[in-house]
């Protein structure tokens, strides 16, 4: 009994033991059995964004000894959003409008092959946006042959600071001015060559890191390439030997078979060299300007000023509104600069200003601060005479009235068909000369007496 109990030991201490030798010696008797690892789970680096922006998750897992069998985004805390690839690597949605600043939290939990699993989290902190502004700047009267700058660089937004912008041309003028880099803040370009002012117009548009935008157009003229300084008369016909005066220059002989001289008005000056009657008659050249100082197309049926592309000049364009700068009111001259009765006299026209006389009405416009501008002033006799269109003298005014509207001729309740400037008669300094054009006559007058005016302003010398 006893010898039979100590053999069955020994055998199954035997066989044990031959069970455990059987893997190995030593430590390496651990048995092969694999314990799975976790995964590791990045759900990627904590954003800052702005509201209304598409938002990406960018997740990632990896997992030693086995693959990654499954994403699963979740939001875990801040406003409720739609989260879209919920069960991929990177999920997107879109960030809430917001009023000020919010944390949106999220986790992703990445599993193995096995069904080990690991979680990450990641914030997304979403900000407020408002409208950037934008501003398009420039020399907005320019002329052919010259270098054109606009700039957008007084656009501003409140949280952005890099701001993107796309300038385009969006006028219908058929000057078609190519950008080579449309998205810079400041653009160039050459200003192509053109027979007639001509008005292009650009659009900037202005795109903050939020996606809001906000856009400005700009216009721009663009004046002939003018070496004169002085306009031409506008006359076009020449006279023959037989004194006849509506002749054509190009023939040689008149009407009645007289010579016709060369050497007249009509072959020389711009009239003859660049006669386009779409900026002005003949030589003339004109262009448009609105009450707020932009430049305008010719065929705008409102303008304030207009700007004469051969002088540099910037007129005034009388109103038929009652107001200001109404085509019936008249003023006397007055200086007060001057002493004594070298001033002038006050109110002595007739008018819907505060004071009839042209000390006080350029100040009003000053004050008015008229097509944008404050340095209007009288114009000179020259000046005045500078805007005369001699060859349309007997039938209609001596002036283009497709720029010049509302150009006044005498009539019984103004007593007068002049216009005042500020250039004094030298034979007695208490009168004044003034131009009409009912006639293109320049002749002087009494300051106390009644004159139409037409306010001027050099844009350039
Ligand atoms: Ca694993
Ligand atoms: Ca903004
Ligand atoms: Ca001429
Ligand atoms: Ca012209």
């Amino acid at each position: 009994m006893y010898k039979s109990f100590i053999s069955k030991f020994l055998l199954i201490t035997l066989i044990f033991h031959s069970v455990i030798s059987c893997g190995g010696s030593g430590e390496s008797s651990t048995p092969p059995a694999t314990i799975n690892q976790a995964p590791l789970s990045s759900a990627g680096e904590d954003q800052e964004v702005f509201e209304h922006v598409q938002v990406t998750l960018s997740g990632s897992g990896s997992d030693s000894d086995g693959s990654i069998s499954k994403y699963e985004w979740k939001q875990v805390s801040g406003t409720e959003v739609e989260l879209s690839g919920l069960e991929t690597k990177n999920s997107t949605f879109t960030a809430p409008q917001v009023e000020d600043t919010i944390t949106l939290s999220f986790q992703l939990t990445v599993t193995d092959n096995e069904g080990k699993s690991s979680k990450d989290a990641v914030d997304v902190v979403v900000k407020n946006n408002t409208s950037p502004i934008a501003s398009a700047q420039g020399t907005i009267f320019l002329k052919s042959g010259e270098m054109a700058e606009l700039r957008a660089n007084s656009s501003n937004d409140l949280e952005s600071t890099l701001l993107k912008y796309e300038w385009s041309q969006i006028d219908n003028s058929n000057l078609i001015i190519e950008l080579s880099e449309p998205n810079l803040e400041v653009i160039t370009f050459n200003v192509p060559h053109v027979d007639v002012a001509t008005i292009i117009t650009f659009e900037l548009m202005v795109i903050d890191e939020g996606g809001l935008y906000d856009s400005e157009k700009i216009s721009v003229a663009i004046s002939p390439q003018i070496s004169e300084k002085l306009n031409d008369t506008g006359v076009l016909l020449c006279g023959s030997t037989g004194a006849n005066n509506n002749e054509s220059c190009e023939s040689e002989l008149g009407e009645n078979g007289e010579n016709i001289p060369d050497g007249q008005d009509a072959d020389f000056g711009r009239d003859n060299h660049s006669n386009f009657d779409l900026d002005g008659h003949a030589g003339f050249s004109f262009t448009k300007v609105s009450e707020k100082g932009t430049p305008l197309p010719v065929e705008s049926t409102e303008w304030t000023c207009v700007l004469d592309n051969v002088t540099g000049l910037m007129w005034e364009v009388k109103s038929s509104d009652g107001g200001l700068r109404d085509k019936f009111n008249t003023y006397s001259f007055y200086d007060p600069m001057y002493s004594g009765v070298n001033k002038g006299t006050k109110n002595g026209g007739t008018c819907t200003g505060n004071s009839c006389d042209t000390s006080s009405f350029v100040s009003e416009v000053n004050e008015v601060g008229l097509c944008g501008h404050n340095d209007w002033r009288l114009p000179t006799r020259m000046e005045l005479i500078s805007i005369v269109d001699y060859s349309s003298g007997q039938s209609e005014l001596t002036i283009d009235t497709n720029f010049f509207p509302n150009t006044q001729i005498f009539s019984f309740e103004t007593l007068t068909s002049s216009y005042i400037s500020a250039t004094r008669y030298p034979k007695d300094i208490s009168w004044i000369f003034y131009v009409s054009y009912e006639n293109g006559f320049s002749g002087s007058g009494y300051f106390h007496s009644g004159y139409y005016s037409r306010l001027v302003r050099t844009v350039s010398e």
